[in-house]
């Protein structure tokens, strides 16, 4: 039932579903709602972008709230399934152990195939690593020996598919993991950098955009100044099968940050481990109001190459951010590619004292 439903909802129908008319007036009432929440006003005196209502009506109010829930469905997701604010701090350090005096990890990790829910109502037949989207983000520091045990639980061939250094047998290309299925990955992590894992299965890009995807985190040895670490995995879901994307998201839920915007400290450093893997379009991008960042690319330098506000990706790109706000209040980032801004792919960072 819920599956129907899902495919039967189209692109068109979400930007139908929104009452979009136009970029800036859905941005402009989407912030304006949130600024109004967070500075204790109402609506009224907020351009809402709604040209024609009478802003102060409890009608206008009312249909206001339709617009800015609108998005995806009303309500919220099922957070206690998959909290994408719990999910953007979580790092799996595997268990950690000694053995001939190095440090080995040992991490599990499970495909399954999962119902996820990627906007209030809307439900997407995913294919998974332990059940979410993204996968577990599995971190570790340079020269570590890791070991994925691969559980393959789902009704799919898949496998796991390491950027970074590792032998010829530990590719996940060739060595393919049937349902009920085992495979161990042995390697050591190197470079240090932003990094993703993701299924090498064909046909790749169903595997891909069912989900099978994750950041992976190699630290280097000295480590990089203390900051507030986050993960946000640039993604989209083909809720019909058309081969299009529906909706667009960072860590797969449309608008989450919007309607739960990121709490960060004033002046504090953010570090944001940074990917896209979105499939179906062939490029993506992240750009922060009021801000600029360093930027790292696929985070295998110490040093930032550039110092900007906009940056675009292709495909498995990824890097670090890193930035401060030194003013208050709520700011948006969202990707610059305007229509997937209005399809989800758009949130909120809370700067405060
Ligand atoms: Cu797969």
């Amino acid at each position: 039932m819920k599956e129907k439903l899902s495919q039967k909802f189209s692109r068109g129908d979400f930007l139908r579903a929104a009452g979009v008319t136009g970029a800036l007036g859905v941005s402009g009432t989407l912030l304006g709602a949130h600024a109004a929440q967070g500075q204790g006003r109402d609506y009224q005196g907020q351009d809402s972008g709604m040209g024609g209502m009478d802003h102060g009506s409890p009608k206008a109010s009312e249909a206001m709230e339709d617009m800015h829930f609108g998005f995806g469905g009303k309500g919220d997701v099922d957070l206690s399934r998959f909290d994408p604010t719990e999910f953007l701090r979580t790092f799996d350090y595997g268990e950690e152990r000694q053995e001939g005096g190095r440090t080995v990890r040992e991490y599990e990790v499970t495909a399954q195939d999962a119902e996820i829910e990627v906007a209030p109502g809307i439900m997407y037949p995913a294919w998974t690593y332990n059940g979410q989207v993204p996968g577990p983000t599995l971190r570790a520091t340079e020269g570590d020996r890791l070991r994925i045990v691969f559980k393959n639980r789902g009704s799919h061939p898949h496998t796991m598919h390491f950027h970074g250094f590792h032998p010829a047998n530990m590719d996940g290309m060739f060595e393919i993991v049937a349902p009920g299925q085992e495979f161990v990955y042995e390697f050591d992590a190197e470079p240090f950098g932003s990094h993703i894992f993701h299924c090498h299965v064909f046909p790749l890009k169903e595997h891909i955009a069912r989900g099978m995807y994750a950041a992976f985190i190699i630290d280097p040895k000295e480590g990089r100044p203390e900051a507030d670490e986050m993960v946000m995995v640039m993604n989209g879901f083909d809720t019909n099968f058309d081969q299009e994307n529906e909706l667009y998201a960072v860590n797969t839920v449309a608008f989450h940050y919007q309607r739960h915007p990121i709490k960060i400290k004033k002046n504090e450093l953010i570090r944001i481990y940074i990917s896209n893997l979105l499939e179906f379009d062939f490029i993506n991008s992240i750009h922060t109001h009021a801000n600029f960042f360093d930027y790292y690319p696929q985070g295998t330098s110490l040093e930032p190459s550039e110092f900007i506000d906009t940056k675009g990706f292709v495909q498995a790109e990824r890097g670090i951010m890193e930035f401060r706000y030194k003013f208050p209040g709520l700011f948006m980032f969202h990707t610059h590619i305007s229509e997937f801004t209005e399809l989800g792919w758009s949130g909120l960072f809370e700067v405060v004292e």
